[in-house]
C-alpha cells in the first residue's frame, strides 16, 4: 500500500483551496460533489500524494457531523491498493470493522471502502483501488 490522499474537513472550500495552492504549492486538479454523501470536495495534487478538501452540503452528513463535533481538521487517510476486495478481506480477517460491506464508486472514479476509525487508532481509513 502507499499513501493515496489525506482528507481534510473544512467549512468553506474556496479559502482552503486558495491557501493550499498559493502557500503550499498544491495544484487543484478537480472538484466534485456527492449529493448522496452530502459533501463537496476539491482534489489537490501535492507531489506523489493528494489532499482532498471536504466540505459538507448538509449538517447531518458524515463531514457535517465531523465538523460540528470536532471542528475543521484531518478527516481521513486513504491508501492505494491494487485489489480492494483483497484489502477488505485482509482487514476483515484481522478483525477490523469495515464501514462499507462492499466496495463502492468514489469521487476519483475508482472503487473505495472505508474502515471504521475505532479499528485504526482513531483514524478513519479509506482503501482506494488504484
Ligand atoms: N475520524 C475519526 N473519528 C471519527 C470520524 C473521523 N473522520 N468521524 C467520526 N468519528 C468518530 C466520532 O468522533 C465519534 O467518536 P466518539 O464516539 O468517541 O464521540 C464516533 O466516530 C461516531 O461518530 P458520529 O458523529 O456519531 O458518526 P457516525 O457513527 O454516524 O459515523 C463514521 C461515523 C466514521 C461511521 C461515518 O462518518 C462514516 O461512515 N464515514 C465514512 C464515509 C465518509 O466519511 N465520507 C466522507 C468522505 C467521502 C469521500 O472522500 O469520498
Amino acid at each position: 500500500m502507499r499513501l493515496h490522499h489525506v482528507g481534510v474537513a473544512v467549512a468553506d472550500l474556496r479559502p482552503a483551496i486558495d491557501m493550499y495552492t498559493s502557500l503550499f504549492g498544491a495544484e487543484l486538479t478537480h472538484r466534485a460533489s456527492n449529493e448522496k454523501d452530502g459533501l463537496e470536495a476539491a482534489f489537490l495534487q501535492m507531489g506523489d500524494a493528494e489532499i482532498e478538501l471536504l466540505s459538507p452540503l448538509r449538517d447531518d452528513s458524515a463531514v457535517g457531523k465531523f465538523l460540528a463535533k470536532r471542528g475543521p481538521g484531518m478527516h481521513h487517510v486513504a491508501y492505494a491498493v491494487s485489489d480492494i476486495r483483497k484489502a477488505m478481506a485482509d482487514a476483515r480477517a484481522a478483525g477490523l470493522e469495515l464501514i462499507d460491506a462492499e466496495p463502492r464508486m468514489g469521487m476519483h472514479g475508482t472503487l473505495i471502502a472505508f474502515v471504521h476509525p475505532k479499528s485504526v487508532g482513531g483514524v478513519l481509513t479509506e482503501f482506494v483501488e488504484a
